[in-house]
């Protein structure tokens, strides 16, 4: 019984110990309003400077990387020059024309007759300048505007079996 005793008031003066520990910072941690005062102030204009400062260089950047739309969309047949028809087959490419001037404008439509191949247009320097999935059952268009001269080749982008890499078409634009 004595040793209860001694047990629960150990027990509890420890306990004061830990509540006094809790007050003190509890006291200690209420902010002084004057000591946040300054601080306060010169956050608040700096976020009023950021916010200008955001306004100021990001309406004109946002403005300048819109300034192409509207984009040319689904329906554009009416803006190209040549509406083109694509068929990948393993292995090999069937476009119904294949020869442009600099300048003109060509919609390419672009499908599948089996499985899943990648349509992609590689100027003279083998740099790809525009690429469409072709898909069995789909039609893709696919929007290019030829500005310079040269053998463009469609390469297939996808592999399709065994002679993906031989899917070459050249495609030619000469000057005007
Ligand atoms: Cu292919």
């Amino acid at each position: 019984m004595v040793q209860q005793e001694a047990v629960w008031l150990i027990s509890l003066l420890l306990m004061s110990l830990i509540l006094l520990v809790f007050i003190f910072v509890y006291a200690r941690s209420q902010p002084r309003q004057e000591d946040y005062t300054p601080l306060k102030d010169r956050a608040y204009s700096l976020r009023t400077k950021f916010f200008w400062f955001l306004v100021v260089t990001l309406i004109p950047t946002a403005l300048y990387l819109l300034r192409d739309l509207p984009y040319p969309g689904a329906n554009a047949e009416t803006q190209a020059d040549h509406v083109v028809d694509v068929t990948g087959y393993q292995w090999r490419w069937e476009i119904s024309k294949t020869e442009f001037k600099v300048g003109e404008t060509v919609l390419f439509r672009v499908a599948s007759a089996d499985v899943n191949h990648g349509f992609g247009l590689y100027d003279q320097n083998l740099r790809l300048v525009a690429q469409i999935q072709s898909m069995p059952g789909y039609v893709n268009r696919l929007q290019y505007t030829f500005d310079k001269p040269g053998t463009y080749k469609a390469l297939c982008m996808e592999y399709c079996g065994t002679a993906h890499h031989g899917m070459i078409s050249d495609i030619q634009v000469v000057a005007r």
